[in-house]
C-alpha cells in the first residue's frame, strides 16, 4: 500500500446543488486526510489545461464551459479544490466518486447519486478525482501553489521575483 495525494474538485453543478456537505461526507468514509483547499473561479486556460487530453473530443467544448460553471452563472460558477492524501487514496476515492457516465456509475456513489447527463449530452457527474498518480501530480500542480498545501508533497525550489505586481490586502 502506498500514500497518494490526489486532486478532488467538487464542480459546478455540486455547488448549485448544494451537494458540497454530502460530497465531503461520503468521501470523508475513505478516511483520507486534506491538505489544501480552495474556492477557484476556473478561468478558461485552467479548464483547458485541466483537461487537455480531452481536447479532440466533440464535447470538449461543452465540457470546458461545464466546469467554469458558464451555465450556471453567479453565484455557482466556481469550483472547490481539494488535495487528499491516504493509502491507496485514488482506487478508493475513485470507487466513492463513481463511474465517469452518472447512469453507469453506482448509485450509491457519488455520480450515481447525484449525476446527471444533460440534454446537451455532456455528464455531469459532480465531482473530478485524479485518476492515477501522475495525473494526480500534474493536476495538483496545475491547480496549487506549493504554499497553499500544508506539507510539501513535491520537491520545490526557491526563486526571487523582482518587480512582479501582486495584491495584498489594504
Ligand atoms: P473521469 O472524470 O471519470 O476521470 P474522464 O474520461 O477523465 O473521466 O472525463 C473527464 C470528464 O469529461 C468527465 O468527468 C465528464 O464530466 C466528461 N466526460 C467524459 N466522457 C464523456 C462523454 O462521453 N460524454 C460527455 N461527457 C464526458
Ligand atoms: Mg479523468
Amino acid at each position: 500500500m502506498a500514500v497518494e495525494q490526489l486532486l478532488i474538485l467538487i464542480k459546478p453543478d455540486g455547488i448549485k446543488k448544494s451537494l458540497t456537505g454530502n460530497i465531503l461526507t461520503k468521501l470523508s468514509e475513505a478516511r483520507m486526510v486534506i491538505i489544501g483547499a480552495k474556492a477557484v473561479k476556473v478561468s478558461k486556460e485552467l479548464a483547458e489545461a485541466h483537461y487537455y487530453q480531452l481536447k479532440d473530443k466533440l464535447f470538449f467544448g461543452e465540457l470546458v464551459d461545464y466546469i467554469q460553471g458558464k451555465i450556471y452563472g453567479e453565484p455557482y460558477d466556481r469550483v472547490l479544490a481539494f488535495v487528499y492524501q491516504g493509502e491507496d487514496a485514488i482506487l478508493r476515492m475513485r470507487k466513492i466518486a463513481g463511474a465517469t457516465n452518472p447512469e453507469e456509475a453506482d448509485p450509491v456513489s457519488i455520480r450515481g447519486a447525484y449525476g446527471r447527463i444533460t440534454t446537451k449530452g455532456v455528464y455531469e457527474n459532480v465531482v473530478h478525482c485524479s485518476s492515477d498518480q501522475l495525473e494526480a501530480a500534474r493536476e495538483i500542480k496545475l491547480w496549487f501553489k506549493p504554499e497553499d498545501i500544508v506539507k510539501e508533497i513535491y520537491p520545490t525550489k526557491k526563486i526571487t521575483v523582482e518587480k512582479e505586481a501582486k495584491t495584498i490586502w489594504t
